[in-house]
């Protein structure tokens, strides 16, 4: 192998090294999120091949219909974590209720909540598509974890990421000592390290991101931090970019810089985005990587959750702009 290849499994072992108190067992957590990665990537890349596409044919617990290749994800997630005696309970949005260890296994101090296909509707457009995954470290007592231990503020998270399924397949995460990111090479099948220490670019692209089909709907203040942004924001405008799937409209803020927003509207007054298998995670890695996220007027990390299910408006990308966002939806012009 070429001398310079960093796998990830070296660079999460060497990660580990540099804490002299780590335990193992966060990176053993992180070992098998990447395990189920490659195979939920092997089903993704072979979707256009067999019959896997189309509706699994009942609905979510957010009312929405579920593709097989949802359950197949949310499956090989919980099923590479469930024994490793590293977690003590797991929550998914794919799933109404906790989802405790399987009494035959033993429990952990970790909590894994995930997104186990994100964007799920682009499947059948081959559109990039992704994983999200958030770690906390329990607050419970031994045993088997509970609510308590999944409903903790994002900025308790020990870490974060998510897995882009696109042209190739990319896992981010953060530890908090930097944003990383790795690119699968299919012909060894490893992660290869191909973004060292990611930085949200500053200034950075001046591109925004937003389902503007939903304009009519949102508040005077969102439309009018809108109209801005595309007329000239005190400067040039922005570009409008949207793929309506939120690992990959995140990748590209990481990478070029802007500002990604899901807000309210008078329909949904949080949004569509849920805060713990979605916002605490990407904006953990946001924020880790320079950026600010918040849902309008407070930082995502710092929401106390209630439910697992929750929604939250999102607003998150270059810190200048996303503070602007909340300049103009408390009514100011972000001047
Ligand atoms: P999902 O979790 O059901 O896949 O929905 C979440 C997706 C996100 O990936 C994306 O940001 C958003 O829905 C797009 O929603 P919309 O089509 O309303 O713009
Ligand atoms: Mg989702």
């Amino acid at each position: 192998m070429d001398r310079y290849v960093v796998t990830l499994s070296r660079f999460i072992l060497e990660e580990e090294r540099s804490h002299p108190t780590a335990t193992g067992n966060l990176t053993s957590i992180l070992y098998d999120i990447t395990h189920a990665a490659k195979l939920i990537h092997r089903e993704v890349s072979k979707a256009g091949l067999v019959d896997i596409l189309g509706m699994a044919g009942h609905e979510n617990v957010h009312g929405e219909e579920v593709r097989k290749l949802d359950d197949y994800a949310h499956d090989v997630m919980f099923n590479a974590m469930d024994h490793g005696g590293n977690l003590c309970v797991m929550a998914s949005e794919e799933s109404e209720s906790l989802m405790p260890i399987p009494t035959q296994f033993p429990t952990g101090e970790y909590v894994l909540l995930y997104d186990p296909l994100d964007g799920s509707s682009n499947i059948d457009a081959n559109i990039s598509i992704g994983t999200i995954f958030s770690i906390h470290t329990r607050v419970s007592e031994g045993g088997p974890g509970g609510l308590e231990d999944c409903l903790q503020p994002g900025s308790r998270q020990v870490a974060a990421g998510y897995v882009m399924y696109g042209s190739s397949t990319v896992l981010v995460y953060t530890t908090g000592s930097g944003v990383h990111g790795f690119t699968l090479d299919p012909s060894i099948g490893e992660f290869l390290l191909s973004h060292r220490d990611i930085r949200i670019p500053e200034p950075g692209k001046r591109i925004y991101s937003v389902n503007e089909g939903n304009f009519d709907r949102w508040s005077p203040n969102q439309q009018a931090l809108v109209n801005e942004l595309r007329t000239g924001c005190h400067e040039e405008p922005f570009s409008a970019r949207y793929v309506g799937s939120l690992v990959a409209d995140f990748h590209r803020t990481l990478l070029y810089g802007g500002l990604f927003m899901y807000p309210g509207d008078n329909k949904n007054t949080a949004g569509k985005l849920r805060l713990l298998y979605e916002a605490a995670p990407l904006a953990l890695l946001c924020e880790h990587a320079g950026g600010l996220a918040t849902n309008g007027r407070e930082d995502i990390l710092g929401i106390q959750p209630e439910s697992l299910h929750q929604r939250t408006p999102l607003y998150m990308g270059n810190r200048r702009w996303v503070e602007m966002a909340g300049e103009y939806l408390a009514g100011g012009d972000g001047t």
